[in-house]
């Protein structure tokens, strides 16, 4: 049997995997133990991806519509009829309404982003919208905001005091971070968990917080409060390294501990130790966590939040603390932002990109910003900020001027690793949208209710048929083509390429195929990608405290407690916190009345990847229907009994999910299940694959009023609700 090396990439971290082939065919998948990061371990789903590769529903073929939109209809083509009879669609729409009439929505980071990126920019839009507006970037755009680049990697083996703010890591880093926080402790780290559910890194936390939704923002400025009062941030640092602290001083002032339980329901002594223990254990890590960040009002807030505890306790690029700048020789390598053609897209066509007017941090304005910024420092220290990740249209907006053709007709869309319907709040909004679109194409593993909305779907190739670089401020890891992509299965880069090619961008192209991009990319290191693999990988050399040699990369210099980026651009340049629109202290006793219970979504859980595996039956054995999560008393007092199926409402819409009864939720809080369909389900209009029937997203508002004012994050948490039984 042949044994070849690649890699899974079923979610962000690219695990390092075996595969062992038989005729052609890979019949097993094993974990590579000589894999520098992920050594030899896969999660639960990592070692389904045997039954992904083979699925009989993958799809291996380009498909064009021939029915009504939705209904299920399709002829079979070649990729060279879709890549014509597309570009020449998407030209003439591009001659009628301008280039920014086409759209493109995103999901988490599957597969490459700097081809499409590039390919909306040499096209000529600047409407690429999607998930990023809640998932990291608001902590991106923000901490390069505060100073200048992104902690993208906590130092949490060295670490000694570990808090996991809104982050379930045990469920989804299960192989990344959560065995780092396991090592840390056992060396002595402290570990504080701030989350409304008990989850598995709480029961062994040395301070579990279990606040209220959507009121972390008021925890984060009462730590800063006593941090500050108590005199227990690091002085040196403060004094010459940031801007703005009287400012913060004077923000933080009323969120005295008394006032911020009152608020979050924690008790005073606790948040009063937690603060504590964070700020006099150094080193100490505070590393990204999604709960926050979905808090719509006050998502942009708790990652400034967070941006500025991690600055006032002095924990940043130090040895076990939380790191923004390049380490060694992966500066050298050109990174994604080398590959994403930003200048060529016109000064004109960037200021039509929607929502930039009212989310101007979030556009073009506020990345421009950062990168003049960064511009000033030394190649080579902090990297410049993506686009990708920090620069773009809000969805709202584009799915408005898709219905109304307000400010401009959007005809045309293109998603790829995404699925909308799924991902994006108020899903009727988004199928309203998808329905009107003139053309809509999808790159796809499956057919998806999304895909199933498409005039043209295109068979993506799964990671093991494409290479890919797994890069970071610290390594670079090959992770290689395992076999020869099945059937007619393509790559994005293809995709993008040929489309590129057909629509006057040859020059810009000159890479044939994705692994000649990357021996562009480690040119510098006088590396190509294959033998990148062979070393099995490039780790820099970490040097740290070199702000104090060149600064940070914000206009100041310094870390910005008061952003001047922010004031600009017409946000709070200090800390606010903001009550959440539907909450269970609102004024609005009709609000409480309906809906008095918190609901918070999305909590992640294995086997599954948001909108994913509900085809394989391994995980669906696992986790065969939607969950949704009770406290025992709630669902006593409702009448609910483990496994009924419940109808669970908010103003925005209801769904339907099966009832968990557990004890690691608050009573007063429920844990719906996001992204469920139903493959097994009819595909075509109205059922959709039962789309409507068991998303999270149906009651998950997109309105201007519950979106953050700086970026436009919307919630998936923190809303109200009512539970009944079905
Ligand atoms: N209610 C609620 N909604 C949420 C969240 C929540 O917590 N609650 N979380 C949000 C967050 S953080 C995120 S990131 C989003 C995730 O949103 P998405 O990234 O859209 O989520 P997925 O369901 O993984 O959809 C990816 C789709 O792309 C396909 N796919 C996967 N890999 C590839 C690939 O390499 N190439 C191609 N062409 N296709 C591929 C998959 O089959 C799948 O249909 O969801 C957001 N939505
Ligand atoms: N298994 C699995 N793993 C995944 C994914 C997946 O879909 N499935 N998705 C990937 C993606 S795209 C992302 S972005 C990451 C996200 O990974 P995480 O950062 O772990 O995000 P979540 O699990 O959504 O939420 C983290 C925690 O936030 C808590 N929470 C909810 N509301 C609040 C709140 O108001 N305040 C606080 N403090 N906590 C709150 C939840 O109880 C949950 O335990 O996971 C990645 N990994
Ligand atoms: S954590 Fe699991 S799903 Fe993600 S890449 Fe690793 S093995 Fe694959
Ligand atoms: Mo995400």
């Amino acid at each position: 049997m042949e044994v070849r090396r690649s890699y899974c990439g079923l979610c962000h971290p690219r695990c390092g995997t075996l595969l062992h082939i038989e005729g052609g065919k890979v019949v097993k998948i094993t974990g590579d133990p000589d894999h520098p990061i992920s050594r030899g371990v896969l999660c639960e789903r990592g070692r389904l991806m045997l039954d992904h590769i083979y699925h009989p529903d993958r799809l291996n073929h380009p498909l064009k519509r021939v029915g009504e939109r939705g209904e299920g209809r399709w002829e079979r083509i070649s990729w060279e009829q879709a890549l014509d009879e597309v570009a020449e669609k998407l030209a003439k729409l591009r001659d009628q309404h301008g280039p920014e009439t086409l759209a493109f929505t995103h999901g988490t980071k599957r597969t490459y982003h700097w081809d499409c990126r590039r390919f909306f920019n040499l096209f000529g839009s600047p409407n690429t919208c999607g998930v990023n507006t809640i998932c990291m970037c608001p902590s991106y755009a923000t901490e390069y905001a505060t100073y200048g680049g992104m902690v993208m990697g906590s130092e949490i083996p060295g670490a000694k005091c570990v808090v996991l703010w809104g982050h379930n890591s045990s469920k989804s880093y299960p192989t990344f971070t959560y065995p780092m926080i396991n090592g840390a402790q056992k060396h002595g780290a402290k570990l504080i968990v701030v989350d409304p559910r008990r989850i598995k890194e709480a029961e062994k936390a040395d301070l579990w917080l279990q606040i209220r939704p959507g009121t972390d923002m008021a925890m984060m400025m009462g730590w800063m409060r006593h941090i500050i009062a108590e005199e227990l941030y690091d002085k040196d640092f403060v004094a010459n390294y940031t801007i703005g602290f009287d400012e913060l001083k004077e923000a933080v002032e009323a969120y005295t501990p008394e006032k911020v339980e009152e608020i979050t329901s924690v008790p005073a002594s606790l948040m009063v130790q937690a603060a504590e223990m964070y700020a006099t254990t150094s080193p100490a890590v505070l590393p990204f966590g999604l709960g926050p960040d979905k808090q719509g009002v006050n998502a942009t807030q708790c990652a400034r939040g967070r941006a500025i505890l991690r600055s006032l306790t002095g924990n940043l690029e130090v040895p076990g603390g939380d790191n923004i700048s390049l380490a060694g020789d992966i500066a050298k390598i050109h990174d994604w932002t080398a590959l994403e053609c930003n200048d060529m897209i016109s000064a004109e066509q960037r200021a039509k990109q929607l929502g930039s007017d009212e989310y101007p941090f979030f556009g073009f304005p506020g990345w421009e910003r950062n990168t003049a910024a960064n511009a000033k420092l030394p190649e080579g220290y902090l990297a410049p900020p993506e686009a990708w990740h920090s620069n773009l249209a809000h969805a709202r907006p584009v799915m408005d001027a898709i219905l109304t053709g307000k400010p401009y007709p959007v005809t045309a869309a293109i998603t790829l690793a995404n699925n909308p319907l799924l991902a994006l709040p108020n899903t009727q909004h988004v199928f309203e949208a998808l329905k009107a679109l003139k053309l809509y194409v999808v790159m796809e593993y499956y057919m998806t209710p999304s895909a199933a909305m498409a005039d043209y779907v295109l068979p993506a190739s799964t990671t093991v048929e494409q290479p890919e670089m797994w890069l970071t401020r610290d390594f670079c890891v090959a992770c290689p083509q395992g076999i020869d992509k099945i059937e007619e299965r393509r790559d994005s880069y293809y995709f993008y390429r040929q489309l590129g090619l057909r629509l006057g961008q040859e020059e810009h192209w000159p890479w044939e195929t994705v692994e000649d991009v990357y021996d562009y990319c480690l040119d510098p290191l006088g590396l190509t990608f294959k033998q990148l693999a062979e070393r099995n990988g490039v780790f820099g050399e970490r040097e740290y405290r070199r702000y104090e040699k060149y600064g940070f990369g914000t206009p100041s210099g310094k870390v910005e407690l008061k952003s001047s980026i922010f004031e600009e651009l017409g946000a709070s340049p200090v800390p606010v916190y903001r009550e959440p629109v539907w909450s269970p202290k609102s004024e609005d006793p009709d609000l409480t009345r309906e809906y008095p219970l918190i609901l918070i979504t999305g909590s992640r859980y294995l086997p599954m990847y948001h909108s994913e595996q509900r085809q394989i039956e391994k995980a669906r054995k696992k986790v065969p229907d939607p969950l949704v999560s009770i406290h025992p008393d709630t669902a006593a007092k409702l009448g609910l009994a483990e496994g009924d199926w419940a109808v669970i409402s908010t103003p925005q819409g209801s769904i339907r999910q099966r009832v968990r009864i557990t004890d690691a939720m608050h009573p007063s809080t429920v844990d719906a299940q996001h992204s469920w369909w139903f493959p097994e389900r009819n595909g075509k209009l109205p059922e959709l694959f039962g789309v409507f029937e068991s998303n999270t997203n149906m009651l998950c508002p997109d309105d201007p009023e519950f979106c953050s004012p700086e970026i436009g994050s919307w919630p998936h948490t923190a809303l109200m609700c009512r539970v009944e039984k079905e």
